[in-house]
């Protein structure tokens, strides 16, 4: 029978249950349950197969849910969310009403802690030890971290307040030497040393050169407490007072159970580097990674077959292309992503400028001030990241590019609703975190070729610049290869219309532009939140009863309180509605399904303005009475 032993598990104490010889068949099953499902709905794939064992292995030695374990990004948790209960849920993964692909304390007991941006884990996990030991509380607190995630600093200020906190807890490293693409940095090549066994094989050599005089050995490990990195293992980690143990194999359950039970008995913080290969059983996921790191649906005896040619091309593309084509044009431009080579669209950039593109890990903070460094230098930085992540690195997008007013390019890809990846991804707030700020012009590309003139327009600037553009493609506008820079600040009307006049920012341009046909409203295109056409905004005003905006960022900040701003200081009062996101968190879903239930679809936008009009004709009528 498929599932023989998986479909009894409807909780980890059944797990317990089992007898230790029937984990690896578990494993199995649990392996193709993974990629069964995974391949039906899609999501994330390589990652999971990854971390099967190992998720076996924790629910079977500790006592979950009362001992918490803490994942890192979230995206490898589906192992967990089957072994915890959601194995049927899993058919609905990521779809609007169904399981996040991330955990989620809402969802269940057994989801410690909410993620996806990545390295939080040990942060959390510390707080919930101390939390513990301050409440007299007997349990483990386990952080699972990837090497991708390790390379962040947040992870290194949780080490290091680790040490000081005097706590019992574990962090288990889960080596897979990926990130989504190939891991990178000094960091990835100590954990590359340590797994190869250079340290151990150093050590044994020290050992045997210094052993045969005891007194000179003595001596030099006294002297290499200090230096103790030439030669042990360790180091790095033991620096930060953990017990480092490993590395061991991260899909061996005859490693993985007894050496956990042994950590469950020791105090203070352990650290436990396990080395797992991503896509781990599926042949096809384990020679490419990347490609099977975050799939669509597909068939796995075929595999993903390569894209469809002809379809229309995603604004990452368009991104792509243009920063191909402006570094021929520009040595001075260098591309940098915090760890996103492929989902921003640098991959043709990777390939052509080797030495002009710097994947810095998942390390967004440092992307925007290794920017600011560049840019002081006389570069040309474009900084390719996704709006969601730019929340992390906010103090440095003021602190060192805003305030020094540097030449900084910011691609912000994935703005506004992403779809699947839901409440942690959505790119709703950039409009109302970047405008705020002085010196920052931020564009909103309408189409496609309008993304490349606005990318142009950016980096043309002596100052800092923002383009944020949707996941997918646009409206299907042609992309002209020449570049023209656009007039700052110049929105653009797009329909003449009656007593309503539609302010769209953005890719919503095309919707707001069938609302318009239907309402026989006047339609902007609005290009840019920041400088805003405070003029037209007074004309329109001047000439219409309602002024609409219409964008994919919170309501709240975001483009149309830029033009409540723009009315009230030019002292001008005309009714306005302002349609955009909620002031809630949206959840994961297909994109447009999405957009339909935040009432930024054609139907939508034109049902709140008749809306709003049937309110205006019966304060009218109230007034008159
Ligand atoms: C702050 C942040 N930046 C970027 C990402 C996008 N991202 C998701 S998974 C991932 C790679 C994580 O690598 P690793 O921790 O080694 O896990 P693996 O997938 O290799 O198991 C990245 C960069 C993210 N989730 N959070």
């Amino acid at each position: 029978m498929p599932y023989e032993l998986l479909q009894t598990i409807d909780d980890p104490a059944d797990l317990r249950k089992l007898d230790r010889r029937q984990l690896q068949q578990v494993a199995d099953e649990l392996r193709a349950f993974v990629l069964e499902s995974v391949s039906k709905t899609g999501g994330h794939l390589s990652s999971n197969l990854g971390t099967v064992e190992l998720s076996i292995a924790l629910h079977y030695v500790f006592h979950t849910p009362e001992d918490r374990i803490v994942w890192d990004v979230g995206h490898q948790t589906y192992p967990h969310k089957i072994l915890t209960g959601r194995r049927e849920a899993m058919a609905r993964l990521r779809m609007l009403d169904g399981i996040s692909g991330f955990p989620r304390r809402t969802e269940s007991i057994y989801d410690t802690f909410g993620t996806a941006h990545s390295s939080t884990s040990v942060s959390a996990a510390l707080g919930m030890a101390v939390a513990a030991k301050r409440k007299g509380e007997q349990r483990h607190v386990i952080a699972v971290i990837g090497d991708g995630a390790m390379s962040a600093g947040m992870a290194f200020e949780a080490m290091n307040n680790a040490s000081v906190a005097e706590v019992n807890f574990l962090v288990i490293l889960n080596d897979n030497d990926m990130s989504i693409s190939p891991a990178v940095g000094g960091m990835n090549r100590y954990l590359a040393r340590l797994v190869s066994g250079f340290y151990s094989a150093a050590r044994r050599a020290a050992e045997r050169v210094l052993s045969p005089v005891p007194s000179l050995w003595e001596l030099a490990k006294k002297v290499e407490e200090h230096a103790k990195g030439m030669v042990v293992p360790s180091t790095l980690f033991e620096e930060f007072g953990f017990n480092y143990i490993g590395p061991i194999d991260g899909h061996d359950l005859d490693s993985l159970i007894p050496t956990l039970r042994n950590i469950k008995e020791l105090k203070g913080p352990q650290f436990l580097h396990i080395v797992t290969k991503k896509g781990q059983g599926y042949k096809l996921a384990e020679a490419d990674p990347v490609l099977y790191h975050g799939v669509s649906k597909f068939e796995p005896a075929a595999g993903i077959s390569g894209s469809k040619p002809g379809g229309k091309p995603s604004f990452t593309q368009v991104f792509g292309d243009w920063l191909c084509d402006m570094a021929t044009l520009d040595p001075r431009l260098i591309g940098i992503t915090p760890a996103m080579r492929e989902g921003s669209g640098l991959v043709k950039f990777a390939e052509l400028f080797p030495d002009r593109y710097f994947d810095v890990g998942i390390a967004e903070q440092h992307s925007v001030t290794f920017a600011a460094g560049l840019a002081c230098e006389g570069l040309k930085p474009v900084v390719a990241i996704y709006s969601t992540f730019l929340q992390r690195a906010y103090d440095q997008f003021i602190h060192d590019v805003e305030i020094q007013n540097l030449p900084v390019l910011f691609a912000l890809d994935r703005a506004g609703l992403v779809g699947a990846d839901g409440q942690t991804h959505h790119g709703a707030f950039d409009l109302s975190y970047l405008r705020c700020i002085p010196n920052i012009t931020v564009m909103v590309p309408a189409d496609e070729n309008e993304c490349r003139q606005m990318l142009y327009t950016g980096f043309t600037l002596d100052t800092p610049a923002a383009v944020r553009y949707p996941r997918g493609a646009g409206p299907g506008v042609a992309v002209e290869k020449e570049m023209r820079a656009l007039p700052i600040g110049k929105a653009e009307v797009r329909r003449e219309g009656r007593r309503i006049a539609l302010l769209a920012f953005g890719t919503l341009l095309k919707t707001a532009l069938e609302a318009g046909e239907e309402l026989d409203a006047t339609v902007v295109n609005m290009r840019f939140v920041k400088p805003l056409d405070d003029a037209l905004v007074e004309h329109l005003a001047r000439t219409h009863a309602l002024l609409v905006t219409v964008e994919d960022n919170v309501v709240m900040g975001g483009a149309g309180s830029a033009v409540a701003e723009s009315l009230a200081a030019q002292d001008l009062a005309v009714r306005t509605l302002h349609l955009g996101l909620p002031d809630h968190f949206i959840d994961h879903g297909d994109q447009a399904q999405l957009l339909a239930l935040a009432g930024l679809n054609k139907e939508g936008i034109v049902a709140s303005i008749r809306a709003r009009l049937a309110d205006v004709a019966q304060h009218a009528a109230a007034r008159a009475a």
